[in-house]
Parts: C-alpha cells; sequence; structure tokens
C-alpha cells in the first residue's frame, strides 16, 4: 500500500530537515508498515511560520466563512469517498478491527460536517451598558491565530476531526502533530484537505516523537494554544511548557470511569453494556468503563456473564475477517498492560478470565476481568488502557454514587438501572463529563465532551469545543 509518509508544511510534502526517520509498525505483527518523516524542532518551526502566515496574511482567517464551511464540507466529502482506505490505514497502523475503523472514518466525517456548520454560525452579541451614554457595546468572536494539536493514537482520525474541525472552522491555522504509533491516517487526511481546497497553512502536519515535535509545538513562543489528548503525566508536561508564553491549553486526559449496575437493572443488557464499554476498541479508550461495581445479590451473575463474553471474544489482526479484538498499539504498551496486571495480581486480585498475553506474535491482551481488589489497588486507581475491568460489589445504592468518586479521574460514568430516579442522583453525584444511563460509549459531535479533577480541561465537541478556539472581545463605543 501507497503510504503518505512526509511533513506537510505550507502546502507541500516536505522530508524532515534533518533527514530523519522513524518506522510505524503493525501491532498485529511487529512488522514495519511505514517508514515516515521524524519531525524535529526546526520543523515545527516551519510549521508554525508557514501557520501565522495563513492566520496573519488571512489566506484562512478572513476567507469568508461560507468559504471556510464549503472546505470542511468538502473535506469530509473526501474522507467519505475516501473511506475504505482511510478504515484500512487506520487498522493497519492502529490494530484496531476494520469494521471499527471504518466506524471510526464515519465518526470523522460527522465530526467534520458538524463543525462545518458552525463556521457560519459563530456570532457575538450586543450588550446594554448600564453608565450613562449613549453606547453602543457589542462582543467580536474572533479566532486564537495559530494553534498546535497533539492528539494520541488510540482513535487516531477521529482525534484529528476533534481537534481540527472546530479550529479550523473558528479560523485558526493549524499545526498538527499525529502519535508516533499512528501517525498515517493524518497524513493522508492532510493530502485530502489540500484537495479540498484549503490554502497552504490552514493546516500542517508534523509527525514525529512526543519529547521533541511535541514538546516544540507545546513550548512554541508563537503558537497561541495547544490542545491535547494523550496521559496525565504529558498533560502536565505540555501545561509546563505552555506557561512560556501562557498560551491556551485545553486537555483530554486519563480516565478510570465507573460503571455501576444496580439490582433493578436489565442485568442482561447490562453484562453486555459492560464488556462493550472496557473491551471495545481493545480497551484503549479514554472513557473506558474500566471500574465495575455491582449491586451484591446480582454481582455473580454479572461477573460470570461478562467473563463468559470475554472469553468468546475473538482475537486477530484487526484486517483479518472475523476479528473483535485486535492487538495492543505497540510492544511498549503491552508490556504496560501486563505489568499493571501483574502488580494488581500480586496485591491479591482475582483473575477472572484472561490476565495474560495472547499467542507471541503481535502485541494481544486477553480480555480480562479481576476481582477481590480494594479500592487502594493499582488495577483500581491507575489507567490500564487496555480490556482489563476490575469488578467490586456495594451493598448500598445509596451511596454508590459518591462512593465511586474515590479516583483522580473524572471522565465518564455508567449506570445500569431501571429506576429513574436512582439514575438522575447518581447521575448528579459522579463526578463525570459524561454519564451514560442503559447504554455505554454513545457520543455525539453535539454534545460537549471532557473531563472533572485530572481528566483534563476544556469540553471538545458541542457548542462548547468551539470557545476553545475563540477569543471573545469586548468593543465599547461612545456615541
Ligand atoms: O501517551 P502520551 P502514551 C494514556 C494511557 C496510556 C498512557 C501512555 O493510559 O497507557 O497514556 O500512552 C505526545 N510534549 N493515554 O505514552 O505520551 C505523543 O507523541 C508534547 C490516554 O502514548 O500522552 C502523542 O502524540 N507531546 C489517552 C501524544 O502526546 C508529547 C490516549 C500522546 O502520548 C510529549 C493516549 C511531550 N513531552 C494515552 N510526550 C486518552 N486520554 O485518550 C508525548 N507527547
Amino acid at each position: 500500500m501507497d503510504f503518505r509518509n512526509r511533513l506537510l508544511i505550507d502546502g507541500e510534502f516536505v522530508d524532515a530537515l534533518s533527514g530523519k526517520t522513524f518506522d510505524t509498525h503493525n501491532p498485529a505483527d511487529g512488522s514495519v508498515l511505514a517508514t515516515v518523516a521524524e519531525g524535529q524542532t526546526e520543523d515545527v518551526d516551519r510549521a508554525v511560520a508557514s501557520a501565522r502566515k495563513a492566520f496573519e496574511e488571512g489566506a484562512w482567517s478572513r476567507a469568508v466563512p461560507a468559504d471556510r464551511q464549503a472546505m470542511l464540507w468538502k473535506l469530509a466529502d473526501l474522507l467519505e469517498q475516501n473511506a475504505e482506505e482511510m478504515a484500512l490505514i487506520e487498522s493497519l497502523d492502529n490494530g484496531k478491527p476494520l469494521g471499527d475503523a471504518r466506524g471510526d472514518v464515519a465518526e470523522a466525517v460527522a465530526c467534520l460536517r458538524y463543525y462545518a456548520g458552525w463556521a457560519t454560525k459563530i456570532s457575538g452579541r450586543t450588550v446594554e451598558m448600564s453608565r450613562p451614554g449613549p453606547w453602543h457595546a457589542y462582543t467580536l468572536r474572533q479566532p486564537l491565530g495559530v494553534v498546535g494539536q497533539i492528539v494520541p493514537w488510540n482513535f487516531p482520525l477521529i482525534m484529528t476531526s476533534w481537534k481540527i474541525g472546530p479550529a479550523l472552522a473558528a479560523g485558526n491555522a493549524v499545526v498538527l502533530k499525529p502519535a508516533e504509533q499512528t501517525p498515517l491516517t493524518a497524513l493522508r487526511l492532510g493530502e485530502l484537505a489540500l484537495e479540498a481546497g484549503f490554502p497552504p497553512g490552514a493546516l500542517n502536519v508534523v509527525t514525529g516523537d512526543g519529547p521533541t515535535a511535541g514538546a516544540a509545538i507545546a513550548a512554541h513562543p508563537d503558537v497561541d494554544k495547544v490542545a491535547f489528548t494523550g496521559s496525565t503525566e504529558t498533560g502536565r508536561l505540555i501545561v509546563q511548557a505552555a506557561l512560556g508564553n501562557f498560551k491556551k491549553v485545553s486537555l483530554e486526559l486519563g480516565g478510570k470511569s465507573p460503571n455501576i449496575v444496580l439490582a433493578d437493572a436489565d442485568i442482561e443488557a447490562a453484562t453486555s453494556g459492560a464488556a462493550m464499554a472496557i473491551f471495545s476498541n481493545q480497551g484503549e479508550v479514554c472513557t473506558a468503563a474500566s471500574r465495575l461495581y455491582v449491586e451484591r445479590s446480582v454481582f455473580d451473575r454479572v461477573v460470570e456473564g461478562l467473563a463468559g463474553l470475554a472469553g468468546d471474544i475473538r482475537l486477530g489482526a484487526g484486517t483479518a475477517e472475523g476479528t473483535q479484538m485486535g492487538p495492543l498499539v505497540s510492544a511498549e504498551h503491552l508490556d504496560r498492560v501486563s505489568s499493571l496486571v501483574q502488580q494488581g495480581v500480586d496485591g491479591g486480585a482475582r483473575v477472572v478470565t484472561g490476565g495474560g498475553r495472547h499467542g507471541d506474535e503481535g502485541y494481544f491482551y486477553r480480555p480480562t476481568v479481576l476481582t477481590d481488589v480494594t479500592e487502594d489497588s493499582v488495577v483500581v486507581q491507575q489507567e490500564i488502557f487496555g480490556p482489563v475491568v476490575v469488578a467490586s460489589p456495594f451493598d448500598a445504592p445509596e451511596q454508590i454514587g459518591r462512593a465511586v468518586n474515590n479516583t483522580v479521574y473524572g471522565l465518564a460514568a455508567g449506570i445500569w438501572t431501571r429506576d429513574l430516579s436512582a439514575a438522575h442522583r447518581i447521575a448528579a453525584e459522579v463526578k463525570a463529563g459524561t454519564v451514560y444511563v442503559n447504554t455505554y460509549h454513545s457520543g455525539d459531535a453535539a454534545l460537549p465532551f471532557g473531563g472533572f479533577k485530572q481528566s483534563g480541561w476544556g469540553r471538545e465537541l458541542g457548542e462548547e469545543g468551539l470557545e476553545l478556539y475563540t477569543e471573545t472581545k469586548s468593543v465599547v463605543m461612545k456615541l
């Protein structure tokens, strides 16, 4: 297959100035998929300069909103027309099942269309002043300028669309850095953006490592804002780097989301929902429901059902027929997941099913259910980011909403019950940016998404997502 593998800077695909490259692997067998340009600080400088020019000279920022809308819509159309190729690239690079990758492409298309619509609907307001006048006071909502966006490897294309959609709709110029594990779909999307008519510099894509290219974006004095999705540790580094010029920062970080099953729930739906909530996308989902709390009277039934579903999941290469779960993204990540589970087991956790690597080729990990854990166990507190769920029984449904808040994270939560009052009470009590009731992982481009506590700063998607990419200016005129 022919992969785009060079940096997209100022409307051209170019090598890194240093000539350096890195390999991206197929996690199903460890083979090299493509050799990609490794952007360094000087390449980030070039990309930022190009974005600055596109912004200040107005090629993008002063394009009329209807033109920005049309171009974003065109990009969505092109993505849709090339959906099969995009899904295949994503599946090969990340490992996820091809069917899931097709769903990712559709979600990215929907997100770009959603924000295409917003390009023509961003507006300020007039404000009545209380001091003696007459006055004419109003607000303008304007783009921030040059925006750096750093995305992870679990949903490379979706995360890219969440980032570039609102930023470009609002008229910012973008320097995007995909994750080094999965750089390929972002580069192809950059090519489609050129085809859609985006002017040079509106969207630059710099592939490379986090501590070099990523850190250069976060620290760059001419970047006005950095948006990041990734680990909480790296989020901390981004904030520190951003302090240099006080660039605006938005963060979507880790999670350890609880899924709560009350005894009155539809137990079959709750059990299959709990399986989907942790095992989809290999568990490499920031909102993965990795802590399962089940009311004691139905605990054994749910755990047994969940373990059965886990054992039935067919693992294989993402592109192989019938695969339901692909490999983890990399050898390092497989080590990390294995080591966290081992620490949990050493601390007394019981493995109901799974608990180890699958096969010896590629980076597969078996869907895993753990019980007999204490609240301070590493597997209860730390994000594992793999197909691993810890299940605990509880006795007091009226206290469970607060009890599950016992982590540093607050991204999502699930509730399974037929009791409307309990659902609303718990939804209000859990500290989480998204709460699902009798469902899980059901998002929409129109629904704001983000985290409480150490799960992040700000809300992406929805109208709130635009706030991350606009400044509000007050204009006061004495008449
Ligand atoms: O993440 P990193 P990693 C969590 C998950 C996972 C763990 C480690 O628990 O096991 O993080 O994954 C770029 N300055 N999540 O190491 O490092 C990097 O190149 C600027 C949760 O892959 O956060 C990549 O593009 N950028 C998560 C992106 O940050 C830096 C998704 C994410 O990598 C950088 C991914 C630096 N100093 C991992 N260092 C979620 N919330 O969805 C790295 N990067």
